[in-house]
């Protein structure tokens, strides 16, 4: 069976992690297989990308019982992990993370790669890291100094402190709970929303906050002037102004 499952519906691909037993750890199989679903995202005719987990789990991070078995962990992080945080944020399309139940470790960090998390009520997000002896990585220390600032975020990852959905919307974490019943549907309304949007100025304001973490207000007021003049040649530009002037709702093409 697929450690990864790639569904399509429309305009929006779903990845779905999927070792439910083991709460979707990460083992080696489970790497290479995200990194060939998000390598088929790049697709123009997708303009969403979900990634959730199967079972209760999101992801329980780094498969514990495969620890270490590649010796060389910086390298194993550098092949594995990063190849597939980089590959979420270069996608032109915003990627959702449903975080559909437990997330700890480099799960974690997944899902605070992706641009948005909506979160089951049953969900519930533990640092883990630190619980065995290990500093957050794969961009744990990067995302979530962004999403939550250094004190809440160096608080929270050296405590392993089990943080629940309400607490996790609390803090900024993720953007929607919904019950969990109702979780799946809402996430996939959630994708197709996002997927019938104009692709290519999502697709900018992803770079641009990317971008605007690390520029001068110099740096960043050009870039957004190059990025406006990319925009205004685009036909969801044109359909955007159309609808507008015609009173109805756009039609966006992603072109
Ligand atoms: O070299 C490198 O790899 C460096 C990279 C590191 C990246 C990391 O992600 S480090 C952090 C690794 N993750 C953790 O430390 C979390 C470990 N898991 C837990 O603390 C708990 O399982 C949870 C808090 C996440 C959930 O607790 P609970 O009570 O809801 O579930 P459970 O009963 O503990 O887990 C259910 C099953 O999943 C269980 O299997 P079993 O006993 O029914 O056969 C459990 O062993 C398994 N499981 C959970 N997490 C992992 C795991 N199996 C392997 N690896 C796991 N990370």
């Amino acid at each position: 069976m697929a450690e990864v499952e790639v569904g399509r519906d429309g305009a929006v691909q779903t990845i779905t992690l999927n070792r439910p037993e083991k709460l979707n750890a990460f083992t080696q199989t489970l790497h290479g297989e995200l990194q060939d679903a998000l390598e088929q995202a790049r697709d123009p005719a997708v303009r969403a990308v979900v990634i959730t987990g199967a079972g209760r789990g999101f992801s329980a991070g780094q498969d514990l019982t495969a620890f270490g078995e590649a010796g060389d962990v910086a390298a194993m992080l550098r092949a594995t992990y990063h190849v597939n945080v980089l590959a979420i944020r270069s996608l032109d399309k915003p990627v959702i993370a449903g975080v559909n139940g437990v997330c700890a470790g480099a799960g974690l960090s997944l899902a605070c790669a992706c641009d948005l998390r909506l979160a089951s009520d049953a969900a519930f997000f533990v640092p883990g890291f630190v619980g065995i002896g290990l500093i957050p990585d794969s961009g744990g220390t990067f995302f979530l100094q962004r999403l939550l600032g250094t004190p809440r975020a160096f608080e929270w990852m050296t405590s392993n402190r089990r943080l629940t959905a309400a607490e996790a919307q609390a803090w900024g974490l993720v953007s929607e709970i919904v019950e969990a019943e109702a979780f799946s549907a809402r996430l996939a309304e959630r994708a197709a929303e996002l997927a019938a949007g104009p692709t290519h100025a999502i697709a900018a304001t992803k770079r641009l906050y990317d971008d605007a973490a690390t520029a001068t207000l110099e740096e960043q007021l050009e870039a957004e002037a190059e990025a406006q003049a990319q925009a205004v040649r685009t036909a969801d530009f044109r359909e955007g102004v159309a609808a507008f002037g015609e009173k109805r709702a756009p039609s966006f093409s992603g072109s």
